[in-house]
């Protein structure tokens, strides 16, 4: 049969769990808290304490999904066989940084934390899956939140590189692909997820985001260098939330805002790849009355630059530069990102737009302003699924939305752009990190829990199970 697909013959197939969504154990092996063991469940208190973490050391919820999660902690082996039966070439997943070290400050590692991790890659190893790890994925302990006020305090970079250090030492010869921060860009929004800190706590809540983001910055850099120095064939990544923004209108407004709009994530990606702030940092800086602080050797640790970029992708949004349209206009939920409505394009049962050209959009766009390897880290589609009474769940709308996104994906490939590879999000139901609950499901493999964490915990494939594992072996090129 002639081959119609682009991927190539060592492309990186799999899927992406995080340790805060997928591990639960939350203090088992010594571990200390991150932000997410202090969000409920429920929508409106989740987002409510997710932009007033005061909240969350004061109040008292019935539930907090992140205690269990899946019970990965203890599930991991169970769970590893069942992806290597997909064929999986890789697995993302994160290290929770309070694992290894429980209040973030902290000289010494915890040994059993890195004792969990060992065995958690050596079961990967096994089946010939790489590991594709994230350095930092909504886990900043929660120590350094209350002590430090989180990444806002330079300190953190120093807690930062001594767990890099640690890390990359431990898993040497074992880990090869590293990314440092998931989406990075999630500061501008969600900062207590992204960098531990209150917004609220300042006088000026965008200088406070944008210090955070220097010390990330630094922090990523030095991971670079330091994870090169140990190991030199390590790749090492930074991860972006993308999704290209389409204007509204051809207004030049709407063009220049939907222009603004994607600079807020390439701001940090421009400084990952190229090693240097961008020109157009200066007046945005000024304008928005911000003084960064920056160390004189700041420079030229940021020339440390990433070898990949990692990025999710999960829609596009369609935004205005115009006031009127703002403020009227019906608008929809995103990763991240709200969007006004596309009329073009349908959307998921919570409401983010499905647009899988816009995934080869986004692509070409990250592959021509960077011409470095990207990695798709994160794709999927969050939906309800239905059990039959034989025990079957045909998640056939899955695999709808992925087919056509690896479709889209192959495209971008034949346009010229160099991929590494595609990781699905949460290929194993896992929780969810915006709402908080179980019923918004990504995976090929169901895990019977609910919202509550009530249930069997009990693993079960799905149709998609088969649909991917095909896939997989067939390098992409029967869907
Ligand atoms: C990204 C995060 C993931 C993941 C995903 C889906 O922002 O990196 O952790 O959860 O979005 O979002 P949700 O779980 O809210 O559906």
């Amino acid at each position: 049969m002639n081959k119609t697909k682009s991927f190539p013959e060592n492309f990186l197939w799999g899927g992406a769990i995080a340790a805060n969504q997928y591990e639960g154990g939350y203090k088992e092996g010594g571990r200390g808290l991150g932000p997410v063991d202090f969000l409920p469940n429920k929508d409106e208190d989740r987002v409510h304490v997710m932009y007033n973490p005061h909240l969350a050391m004061s109040q008292t919820f019935d539930y907090y999904p992140s205690h269990k999660a899946i019970d990965g902690y203890h599930y991991f082996k169970e769970d590893i066989a069942l992806f290597a039966e997909m064929g999986f070439k890789c697995l993302r997943l994160s290290i929770s940084w309070p694992r290894i070290f429980p209040q973030g400050d902290e000289k010494e590692p915890n040994e059993a934390g890195l004792k969990f991790y060992d065995d958690l890659f050596d079961e990967c190893l096994k089946y010939d899956i790489e590991p594709v790890v994230t350095l930092n994925h909504f886990d900043t302990p929660i120590y350094l939140y209350e002590k430090y006020d989180g990444w806002t305090n330079r300190s953190v970079i120093d807690f930062f590189t001594n767990y890099a250090t640690v890390v990359f030492n431990r898993y040497k010869g074992k880990v090869k692909y590293w990314l440092t921060f998931n989406e990075i860009n999630i500061l501008q929004v969600l900062p207590f997820l992204g960098g531990s800190f209150d917004q609220n706590k300042f006088e000026n809540p965008t200088q406070a985001k944008y210090q955070a983001a220097h010390h990330q910055l630094v922090a990523s850099a030095l991971a670079t260098k330091i994870g090169r120095e140990v190991d030199s064939n390590n790749m090492i990544g930074c991860m972006l939330a993308a999704g290209e923004s389409y204007p509204n209108t051809c207004n030049p407004d709407d063009i220049w805002e939907a222009k603004m709009m994607d600079r807020e994530g390439f701001f940090f990606i421009d400084v990952q790849v190229r090693g240097h702030y961008p020109s157009y940092s200066k007046r945005f800086f000024e304008e928005h009355n911000l003084t960064i602080h920056q160390e004189p050797e700041d420079a030229d640790i940021l020339k440390n630059t990433v070898d990949f970029i990692g990025f999710s992708y999960y829609s596009t949004k369609v935004v205005s530069g115009d006031e009127k349209v703002l403020s009227s206009a019906e608008k929809t939920d995103g990763n991240i990102f709200s969007s006004l409505e596309n009329p073009y394009l349908p959307k998921s049962q919570w409401g983010w737009i499905i647009d899988p050209k816009g995934l080869r959009i986004t692509m070409n766009t990250l592959y021509d302003r960077y011409q470095i390897p990207l990695f798709v880290v994160e794709n999927g589609l969050g939906a309800v699924d239905k059990i039959e009474d034989n025990g079957d769940i045909i998640d056939d709308y899955r695999i709808d939305y992925l087919r056509e996104h690896i479709l889209a994906m192959d495209e971008a490939i034949k346009d010229g752009v160099d991929v590494l590879g595609y990781t699905t999000w949460g290929c194993i139901d896992i929780i969810s990190a915006g709402t908080g609950q179980m019923s918004k499901r990504y995976g090929f493999i169901y895990v019977d829990v609910d919202d509550w964490g009530k249930g069997t915990f009990k693993r079960s494939k799905k149709k998609s199970f088969t649909w991917y594992k095909e896939l997989i072996a067939s390098n992409g090129d029967i869907m």
